[in-house]
């Protein structure tokens, strides 16, 4: 059986939950694992993140290629379309949110989240370099009515994990939300969340969260 180790907080984590749920593989979770950099956490995941999947005796970290592996694994039911083209275009638009859109903005989750200002400088290049993500997302999003065109895929999984923290960072930095240009979006992520698998996993993020703030404060 393969089991999942991260906690229901991670976008990371959470965008590998809703491939294995929407493909309806069966999988145990560790959800109490966090980051670590000790070594008998980086024997298991070597940059000391989450999260990692145990697959028998093997362990697969970095959640695209998590992802990847369970879609060779598992092929059905897919998510990925058939033809090369159209994975690449999947494959594109992943890269997109992930290295061009959440990766940028993730350099003001210190300031913003977690009481570790940033400066000035890294302010105006990631306002700079989210404009770049968000015109190249744009230009190959599709919402008809999945991101990637007519079908769910991997590309959904990303959008809806780090498509709304892209909203809030830039609200929160730049005082406006760098995707509020990008006008199917929110209908698009409202119907992903009326999907069991998307709901479950929203459930458990609020609930996760609600439970690391209600701790934080005491
Ligand atoms: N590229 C990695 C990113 C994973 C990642 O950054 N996870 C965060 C939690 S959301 C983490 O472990 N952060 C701790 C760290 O970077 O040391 C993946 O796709 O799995």
């Amino acid at each position: 059986m393969l089991k999942l180790c991260g906690f229901h907080v991670s976008n990371y984590h959470n965008k590998v939950r809703l491939a294995l749920l929407e493909k309806g593989i069966p999988f145990e979770e560790d959800a109490a694992c966090r980051p670590s950099q000790k070594p008998e956490y980086l024997a298991k995941s070597p940059m000391g993140k989450v999260p990692y999947l145990l697959v028998n005796d093997e362990i697969l970290r970095e959640s695209h290629v998590i992802c990847e592996y369970l879609e060779d694994a598992y092929p059905q039911p897919p998510l990925l379309p058939k033809d090369p083209l159209e994975r690449a275009r999947v494959r594109e638009l992943i890269v997109f949110m992930e290295l061009h859109m959440e990766l940028v903005v993730r350099r003001l989750y210190g300031g913003l989240f977690f009481g570790r200002p940033f400066s000035d400088e890294t302010k105006a290049e990631v306002e700079r370099e989210i404009a770049k993500g968000v015109r190249a997302f744009q230009a190959v999003a599709k919402f008809a009515p999945f991101v990637a065109g007519s079908a769910l895929t991997l590309a959904d999984c990303a959008a809806f994990v780090h498509l709304p923290i892209v909203s809030m960072s830039t609200r929160l930095a730049f005082g406006r939300d760098y995707l509020d240009d990008v006008a199917p979006l929110k209908p698009y992520l409202r119907m992903l969340g009326e999907r069991p698998a998307f709901a479950r996993v929203n459930e458990d993020r609020k609930a996760a969260q609600a439970a690391a703030q209600a701790a934080a404060k005491k």
